[in-house]
């Protein structure tokens, strides 16, 4: 009997693992550009557009190699709009009594291809380095799940970066020689660019009619659409960009969206680019003595180690781990993280570049957006929902250790040993924004004062209980007490107000 195999948006491998269980003479592949995907969080129409040319691409590429593709586009009169309906349809046209899948990086996909009226196989996503089982046996029994641990266990697994057993270089962890402050100029280009072909220009068309309403821009499209293309953009930035990337790798600058940043997760993330081959091309340049270790660690520590540890945490916690509230932060994220105006250069520069692109690198992400967020309290799944909504390479896999775990501990400390929050002072070190802005970040009231400066220490005193004991941040509370009490209060207050103008809607 005729199988289906489902190929998702996410899923643009060719040996991906439902792939690689089928029958390429006797079974059907099935994919669909569908409005419940597009639209359960309003994706930033970039990814839409991102995702709807590359599946194009994708499916004519499988047709090419002798698949019988049955895929259907927006815009077709009898697209049901969901995953599970076009599976039922395509299942009644083909006489298919069964599905074949790669599990989705979502748990809502999960649970509604188990629902689905044609039984479908779900197969473990091997793209990754680690299985879920192998998380759980990491996970099991340990006090700390701390990402550190998780990552040396990676690297002696795969191999990567070892030399006799040990660590290339003698140190597992190359962090403290990649927080260099922004540089005066940046010689690096930045992402390499595609001009669109006929496929990608139907689609942004089609996106831009349909989905216009959605924040963010589609602009000057350039993203790779097709792995070959994925592949030439890892090698330019392998010769270009990774040099510096370490060294540079917090660093913030006005007008720099891209920075020495590889800006290759959205092709990992959607299949187009294996993240072992990626990792492979780095350890590669550092042999070479193209690269030095401090970059090819910085960056191998982040697929093996953050993305896999990141994904481990999602699937290990379960689905309710995208509603934890441990701080109780109830606030409404405000208008200006969808557009409006705000007078702090650096919530400014980080919106706009992700309104403009799809785009903000993980320093912008964790220390501007999602620091601000944390210190005004808001509530966290409003900022996961901006998250999602904002950023092409958003998927909950990816996204819900980031945001509840690392940026907002909403988790109450399961992936963060603390809070990431900072006064304007962090902001100013690893960045030039702070000489272009309306406010001082030297002041921490009045009126002129840098925001960040009293929020930091109004949401240390509000969550004082709780943080006071974390050995990392007990020498802020002494900090803290040290001020003379009319300094406190003012200070204090002043947080006070920039909350107040917030909640009544007034440009912060
Ligand atoms: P580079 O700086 O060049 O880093 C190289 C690669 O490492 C990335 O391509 C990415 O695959 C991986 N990586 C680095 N850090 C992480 C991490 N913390 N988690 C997972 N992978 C990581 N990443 C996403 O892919 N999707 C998201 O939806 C996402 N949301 C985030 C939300 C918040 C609040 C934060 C703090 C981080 C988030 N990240 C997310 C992680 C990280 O910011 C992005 O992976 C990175 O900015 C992508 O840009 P790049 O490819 O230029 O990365
Ligand atoms: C993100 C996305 C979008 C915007 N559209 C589609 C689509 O139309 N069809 C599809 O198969 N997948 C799409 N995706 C990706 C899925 O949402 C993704 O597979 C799940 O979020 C699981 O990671
Ligand atoms: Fe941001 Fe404060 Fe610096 Fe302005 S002064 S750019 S708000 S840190």
């Amino acid at each position: 009997m005729v199988r289906l195999v489902l190929v998702l948006g996410d899923q643009l491998t060719e040996d991906i693992h439902a792939l690689r269980e089928a029958d390429k003479s006797t079974d059907v592949v099935v994919m669909a550009e569908v409005m419940d995907e597009a639209t359960y969080v309003p994706h930033h129409p970039r990814k839409i557009a991102f995702l709807f040319a590359a599946m194009r691409k994708f499916a004519a590429r499988l047709e090419g190699d002798g698949w019988t593709v049955a895929y259907t586009k927006l815009t077709d009169n009898d697209n049901s709009g969901s995953i599970p309906g076009e599976l039922m349809r395509r299942a009644e046209e083909h006489g298919a009594g069964e599905v074949l899948a790669t599990e989705p990086g979502e748990f809502r996909l999960i649970a509604a291809l188990e629902e689905c009226p044609v039984p479908v196989h779900q197969f473990g996503d091997d793209r990754f380095l680690c299985s879920h089982a192998e998380f759980e046996d990491w996970a099991k029994g340990r006090k700390s799940l701390r990402m550190e641990y998780f990552y040396r266990q990676m690297r002696e697994r795969t191999g990567l970066l070892m030399q006799d057993g040990k660590p290339a270089g003698g140190a597992w962890n190359y962090d403290k020689e990649n927080r260099k402050p922004p540089p005066d100029a940046v010689g690096f280009g930045g992402p390499m660019r595609f001009t669109p072909d006929e496929t990608v220009q139907e689609v942004l068309d089609l996106v831009a009619d349909r989905f216009g309403d959605h924040f963010g821009e589609i602009g000057d499209f350039w993203f790779a659409t097709d792995t070959g293309q994925a592949r030439r953009a890892l090698a330019h930035w392998v010769t270009h960009g990774l040099p510096r990337f370490g060294d540079f790798q917090d660093a913030m600058k006005e007008g720099e969206p891209f920075l020495w940043h590889s800006i290759l997760s959205l092709y990992m993330n959607a299949g187009l680019l294996d993240p072992r081959e990626a990792c492979a091309a780095v350890e590669e340049a550092w042999k070479a003595g193209d690269a030095p270790l401090n970059c090819a660690e910085g960056f191998i520590r982040q697929i093996i180690g953050w993305r896999e540890y990141i994904r481990g945490i999602y699937f290990l916690q379960g689905p309710d781990y995208a509603t934890r509230n441990i701080l109780r932060h109830t606030r409404d994220l405000p208008p200006l993280y969808w557009g409006a105006e705000t007078r702090m250069a650096c919530v400014g520069a980080a919106i706009a570049q992700t309104r403009d692109e799809g785009y903000a690198h993980h320093i912008q992400r964790l220390m501007i957006t999602g620091n601000f967020a944390l210190l005004i309290g808001a509530e966290p799944s409003q900022v996961q929902d901006w998250y999602m909504a904002s950023y092409v390479d958003a998927y909950e896999w990816v996204m819900t250790a980031n945001v509840i775990g690392m940026s907002q501990f909403a988790d109450g400390g399961l992936v963060a040993s603390k809070p990431y929050v900072s006064s304007g002072s962090y902001i100013d070190r690893m960045s030039d924004y702070c000489a272009g802005c309306d406010y001082d970040v030297k002041e921490r009231t009045g009126e002129g004062a840098c925001p960040f400066n009293p929020l930091y220490w109004h949401f240390l005193n509000r969550h004082r209980d709780r943080f006071e004991g974390n050995h990392r941040m007990g020498r802020l509370y002494s900090n803290w007490d040290r001020m003379d009490e009319e300094r406190r209060t003012a200070i204090l207050k002043a947080g006070d107000e920039v909350l107040d103008r917030l909640d009544r809607g007034e440009t912060v």
